[in-house]
């Protein structure tokens, strides 16, 4: 193959990176592959890059197999009933091994001691990547770094991470940009359109404006680094499922036992929508814990957090053989609470049997060749009260904000308790498939740019502090997404 490959190339005229050969052979049709991303560039590469073909080359291949991705289906209430289409092309589980691997989660690479030489390279290795990804967009060519944009008088493109924003009397918005070496001010003015753009805090972006004599950057674009816009969803070759779940919370009083016994009896029994789903994706919140809220002791009906994941063992060892289960922590867990949180210690893994695959969360995970971005979701508490707009009812929409800061957790300082290691793991760096989240005890799914959405619900009813907040959970719904197709469907108990 790698003959036939290197042919392709030439034959093309162009030049692969090492990686992108070695990535390409590790495909299912590498030559189809690259032929996917060379179709999309309008004038053939001098090299192709293995980015390039991580990220682009699906496309093609897709195409060829008609696969789509279905559109937006933004309220549950849309997608309760399944098209006759999903439930035909279903396979059975059968005897095939299951697939799953770890692509990237933090646990054993944890390094960092909070220092404050820590926060520093976190931020900094938060910077470049970010801004690699901003200068490869073709509105930031040219992007200059900001000591020296300040002293043109034409109109620069700079790149750097929000120090500050603030709004004026006036109705302008101004934003303090830094990059590893000076800051800038950037005046997003009231009558563009720029004044209402969601800017958070740390976020990093791309500012296209010019300076005016008073060394004030008046900006008439603001780039993100986002999703590429052209994507198929880059599908398994069989029709196996899978399933989504967050937020059981066993322990706490409101833990739903009823529903719970509905899905389990449901996955164990032989509609077959249920023997076609494969894996499980269990994002967090798996047990309530202990001492995670003040006075959670009165809430609780397993008041020992071993004693509630031995509760939690039993009941996924009563579910189907075939089903494996990808488990990841969130904030109510046993682990570190600070992100990226590395997968459960073996004092909780040993309490399961071996059917499961432990995680960190966030993860990246491959089942059978799809990439799942798995995270539990707290930081969606720190961008719902900093973007005007966003809410607990739609996880979906602060899921593709993430995607367009190509961030899980921009804000630091906020609710969500990051930890300042050597990389940011935090940071969206791959395209993934499927992007799934869950802590908002809402449910959705939908798609963005080629990539499946998930939000996965909970197995708790309404809390006394979700009442006195007034947030309305959505409980015992099973999201469950075709791994050939993407498409996506949520099952109520
Ligand atoms: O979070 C369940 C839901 O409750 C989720 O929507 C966030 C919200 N929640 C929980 N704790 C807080 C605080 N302290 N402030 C704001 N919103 C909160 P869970 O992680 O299951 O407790
Ligand atoms: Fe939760
Ligand atoms: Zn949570």
């Amino acid at each position: 193959m790698r003959e036939e490959l290197l042919a392709f190339v030439s034959e093309r005229g162009t030049l692969l990176e090492p990686d992108a050969v070695e990535f390409l052979l590790s495909q299912r049709d590498p030559i189809a592959r690259l032929e996917g991303f060379l179709v999309t560039c309008q004038e053939t590469p001098f090299v192709v890059t293995l980015e390039n073909v991580m990220q682009a080359g699906e496309i093609a291949r897709a195409a060829a197999k008609k696969v789509q991705v279905r559109p937006g289906l933004p309220t549950v209430a849309a997608i309760v009933s399944v098209p006759a289409s999903f439930r035909r092309l279903g396979e059975p589980a059968g005897d095939r091994a299951p697939d799953v691997r770890i692509l990237r989660d933090i646990t054993g690479h944890s390094t960092c001691e909070g220092t404050l030489e820590d926060f520093t390279r976190y931020f900094r290795h938060r910077f470049q990547v970010l801004r690699n990804m901003l200068r490869s967009r073709h509105e930031l060519l040219g992007a200059q770094e900001i000591a020296k944009a300040r002293r043109s008088t034409r109109e620069v493109r700079v790149i750097g991470i929000v120090a500050d924003v603030r709004r004026t009397k006036n109705g302008h918005r101004i934003m303090d940009l830094e990059d590893d070496a000076e800051q800038i001010s950037v005046l997003l003015p009231a009558e563009s359109a720029l004044a209402s753009e969601p800017v958070v805090l740390d976020e990093v972006v791309g500012v296209i404006g010019t300076v005016n004599d008073r060394g004030l950057l008046i900006a008439v674009a603001l780039v993100r680094p986002d999703l590429p816009t052209v994507k198929a969803f880059h599908g398994a070759p069989d029709h196996g499922r899978v399933a989504f779940m967050s937020d059981i919370h066993v322990g706490s009083r409101t833990f739903l036992e009823d529903k719970w016994s509905k899905v389990s009896a449901w996955l164990g029994g032989d509609d077959e929508i249920a023997r076609s789903i494969r894996y499980l994706v269990v994002s967090g919140d798996v047990v309530d814990g202990i001492g995670v809220y003040p006075r959670q002791d009165e809430e609780l009906v397993i008041d020992d957090v071993y004693g509630q994941y031995e509760a939690l063992a039993r009941m996924l060892a009563a579910l189907p053989d075939r089903l494996k289960v990808i488990m990841l922590p969130g904030n109510h867990d046993a682990v570190r609470p600070a992100e990226p949180q590395p997968a459960f210690p073996s004092s909780i893994q040993k309490l399961f049997d071996s059917n499961l695959v432990f995680a960190g969360n966030p993860s990246l995970v491959s089942l059978e060749g799809v990439r799942i971005l798995a995270y539990h979701g707290r930081s969606m508490d720190d961008l719902v009260s900093s973007i005007p707009g966003m809410s607990y009812q739609r996880p979906l929409e602060v899921m593709k904000a993430m995607l367009r800061m190509r961030h899980l957790a921009p804000i630091y300082g906020g609710k969500t308790p990051i930890a300042p290691e050597a990389e940011d793991h935090l940071i969206i760096e791959e395209v993934p498939d499927i992007f799934v989240t869950g802590h908002v005890h809402a449910v959705g799914v939908d798609q963005y740019r080629g990539v499946v959405l998930v939000n996965s619900s909970t197995w708790q009813a309404q809390t006394p502090y979700q009442k006195m907040r007034n947030i309305q959970p959505m409980p015992a719904r099973l999201p469950i997404v075709d791994l050939a197709t993407g498409h996506a469907i949520i099952r109520e108990f």
